[in-house]
């Protein structure tokens, strides 16, 4: 044990009790032996390389390249994704990929180039392979996306006793540690690796690929935390592309940007490095512009899921409500001072003893009354899932789980026990199609306690622990979809088949309800079972910044619906740093305030009758822009782009743009400039091309460029583009259209999606067109030629003049 064990040690006893601090020891120290027995570590290692070429054999879509010690295989899929495996790997089976892999593009062929290696020719890419094993990824017109040096292997061969893992299994299997290598342009910058509290643009360093419960409140710098993916979306002047290893196990991504040698012509480009403890060396690129990219990984991935309308309301959780009858003053509290609420989460407080799919009867004995009397009041209740089952004869969830052979088993067949909130406890495989199954059904309680959404946490998964990962052993069994293999690949999904399961029963138990959950940890592919929040952000100016972040990178790397404890999760808020925090949260799509059960409250009425106003008037501009919340959903679901894309989204190639991490666009309309600093109240914002309007002001700005605007306390700026269309609640329960003024000369338009209620009904997509007329009119119609059917705000006419950007 060292200095950081110890304060680990004093804070695992804290949360848990002296108890159940000791079993944390003793489940430490079985994972310890555990992973000594079944994972012996000194099994000598050879190292690989691919080697010289020796043949290529073309195969739809590309093809098989065999060199002396490997061989790489190439498919172009149709829409343009390229996929690379080496040592004989496929894109299939994958915890990624939305269902059956993507069709080849059997136009694309593997054919020799002129310098002795091979290339495939597709519509969108351009891909190279060298004679050693370098892969290079081109656009069309030939500028390098990317270049991958060859890989190189560490094979774990036999042990000396005979037992070593890969004793009998081929070259290139999964026990074999690997390292790629690879160039980016010398301006390229890298986002998205999941989420990042340091971001979004991701300078240099290493980030793990292992998902973490930070354990307390984590700040910029703290990394891992507990979302990680091997995905990066690369930004530079040649292109836009995502590239994604499809690999579950611990990894470490290493960025370094580049440098130009300012006319000098000696560029030094930019390097990542990927690797990884084990698991198949294959990945994913997809080039295009950044709205075509993320479209082409939710096809490759899977849409994500739609959350109902309610949920993009304001949501007020707290861990240690104390009880129903505070639950219900809270709510009269938000009624009474007109603040619109739509949910209320219950922590893990509201169980009897921490148990997961129970309710403490003392605290609250009528749940599914208290929901009901909510409910009338449009009020829904949210509940907190935990994976880990108090081991215990009687704990119902536990029998049903351990007749249902549910839980995970080290590698002698002994269920794995650690500890959590509940105590020692064991943890679902979800790995296993039936554990699912059983896992599903057990929302059934949920629902008839009156829940109406899903919040699943500890999913890293979390075992508390003195010394060594704060996780399950890595030699715990795992059923893999029927593969068999261990914690080491199944950790990082094990978040993900947590929301598929809870995906998945609630689509049975419920089926005329679209699913509302969001899950701490989770993988590639997320999207498809619901969204994410922040964790445990530390309440500080620092903590705002990283929340951003967070939801930017989450977005890129395909996951739109997130956001962060409103207030940070761990402190008490100055009432500025609170109404900052507000003000920002009400332009992201999860917007709920959270706080630690010993860090005070976020209700907006406890920071003073100064921050209460603006709070409101934040949470009244979030109610009016529900619809566009809702159109904007339904447009990431059906393409792919997050509701909050970074400044750059639609000008990759602006640099200023690229490195602007401190606001961000909300759909195509509205650029948000949130207050990040104490003390301002006038910021730098950095524009994209055109005119954007302050929504508060109507003083209209050119792009690009930098300008000052104002930021009291009372608001955040928010401008709009010139030309756009958002549907906004009118005030009377309907929907009209704001339409900001088109420059003179240009057209402008948007999209509408009016809510089709939360089922499963197709939404009717509404394409608009706005154009400035001669004589100063603005006029708006709908693309198809059909009647507008809205009631029409034209804004922004008023500013005729507008101010240049001055920075
Ligand atoms: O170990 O359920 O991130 O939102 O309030 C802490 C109690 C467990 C961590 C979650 C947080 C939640 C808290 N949980």
């Amino acid at each position: 044990m060292d200095g950081r064990d110890l304060v680990r040690s004093v804070r695992v006893v804290r949360a848990v009790g002296p108890a159940q601090g000791l079993r944390s020891v003793r489940a430490a120290w079985r994972a310890r032996r555990a992973d000594a027995v079944a994972l012996p570590t000194r099994a000598p290692e050879r190292a690989r390389v691919p080697g010289a070429a020796t043949g290529a054999e073309p195969q739809p879509g590309g093809g098989v390249i065999h060199f002396a010690r490997s061989s790489l295989r190439v498919r172009v899929a149709t829409g343009g994704a390229v996929f690379c495996g080496w040592d004989g790997a496929g894109p299939e089976p994958s915890y990624a990929l939305a269902g059956a892999c993507p069709e080849v593009d059997a136009r694309a062929v593997l054919e020799p180039d002129t310098e002795g290696g091979w290339r495939v020719v597709s519509e969108r890419v351009l891909v190279a392979v060298s004679r050693h094993g370098a892969v290079e990824v081109r656009t069309p017109g030939g500028a390098v996306l990317r270049r991958e040096l060859p890989p190189r292997w560490w094979d774990r061969t036999a042990g000396p006793d005979g037992a070593g893992e890969r004793a009998g299994r081929p070259e290139g299997s999964d026990g074999s540690r690997w390292v790629q290598r690879s160039e980016v342009a010398a301006d390229a910058r890298f986002f998205g690796l999941g989420g990042r509290a340091h971001g979004p643009r991701l300078r240099d360093g290493a980030y793990r690929l292992w998902n973490t419960d930070p354990g307390g409140a984590f700040v910029p710098g703290d990394d891992p935390l507990s979302l990680t993916m091997p995905v990066q979306l690369v930004v530079a002047d040649a292109g836009t592309h995502l590239v994604f290893h499809d690999n579950s196990w611990d990894g470490r991504v290493l960025l370094r940007e580049g440098a130009e040698g300012a006319g000098s012509g000696h560029d030094r480009p930019g390097t990542c490095e990927v690797r990884m403890d084990g698991g198949p060396l294959r990945y994913w690129v997809l080039a295009g512009t950044p709205a075509r990219v993320l479209q082409m990984w939710t096809a490759l991935t899977g849409a994500p899921a739609l959350p109902p309308r309610w949920a993009l309301g304001y949501q007020h959780a707290r861990w240690g409500f104390g009880g129903q009858d505070e639950v219900r003053r809270i709510v009269a509290g938000y009624k009474e001072r007109e603040l619109p609420l739509s949910a209320v989460h219950l922590d893990i407080d509201h169980f009897d003893r921490h148990r997961v799919f129970t309710v403490d009867r003392a605290r609250y004995p009528d749940l599914p009354g208290l929901a009901r009397e909510l409910r009338a009041d449009g009020v829904r209740l949210v509940s907190i899932v935990d994976p880990a089952v108090k081991a215990e004869p009687g704990v119902a969830v536990y029998e049903g789980g351990a007749a249902a052979d549910a839980f995970v088993r080290d590698a002698r067949g002994r269920e794995v026990r650690g500890v959590v909130w509940p105590g020692e406890s064991v943890y679902p495989d979800f790995t296993d199609t039936r554990v699912r199954k059983w896992w599903g059904a057990l929302y059934a309680e949920r629902l008839a306690q009156g829940f109406s959404g899903f919040w699943h946490d500890m999913n890293e998964p979390v075992s508390f622990a003195p010394f060594g990962e704060q996780t399950l052993p890595r030699s715990a069994r795992h059923a893999l979809e029927g593969r068999g293999g261990d914690h080491r690949e199944a950790h990082n999904v094990y978040g993900l088949a947590m929301a598929r399961a809870g995906f998945e029963g609630l689509c049975e138990l419920r089926p005329d309800e679209r699913p509302f959950l969001f899950s701490r940890a989770g993988w590639a592919g997320l999207q498809r079972y619901g969204g994410t929040w922040s964790g445990d952000v530390a309440t500080g100016w620092e903590g705002l910044r990283a929340s951003l972040s967070l939801v930017l990178g989450l977005g890129l790397c395909g996951v739109p619906y997130s956001g962060p404890d409103v207030g940070g999760f761990s402190g008490a808020p100055s009432p500025e740093l609170y109404v900052r925090w507000f003000q920002l949260g009400a332009y992201l799509p999860l917007f709920r305030t959270h706080s630690a059960v010993w860090a005070g409250r976020r209700e907006p009425w406890e920071f003073g009758i100064a921050a209460l106003g603006h709070a409101r008037a934040a949470l009244r501009e979030r109610q009016r822009l529900l619809p566009y919340f809702v159109t904007l959903g339904q447009l990431a679901r059906l393409a792919g782009a997050p509701y909050v894309r970074p400044v750059w989204w639609s000008s990759p190639r602006d640099r200023a743009l690229r490195d602007c991490g401190d606001a961000f666009l909300l759909g195509d309309a509205l650029l948000v400039a949130p207050v990040l600093q104490a003390g301002v109240t006038r910021r730098a914002v950095r524009l994209p091309r055109g005119r954007w309007y302050d929504t508060a002001t109507g003083r209209a700005y050119e792009g690009p460029g930098q300008v000052w605007v104002d930021a009291p306390l009372s608001r955040i700026p928010v401008l709009a583009r010139a030309g756009a269309v958002l549907p906004v609640a009118d005030g009377d329960g309907g929907t009209q259209l704001e339409v900001w003024a088109p420059v003179a000369g240009r057209e402008g338009g948007g999209l509408v999606v009016p809510d089709a209620g939360d089922g499963w009904q197709r939404p009717t997509v509404e394409r608009f067109v706005t154009r400035r007329e001669a004589d100063g009119r603005v006029v708006v119609e709908r693309r198809d030629g059909g009647a507008v059917g809205y009631r029409v705000r034209v804004r922004g006419l008023a500013e005729e003049v507008p101010a240049g950007a001055d920075g």
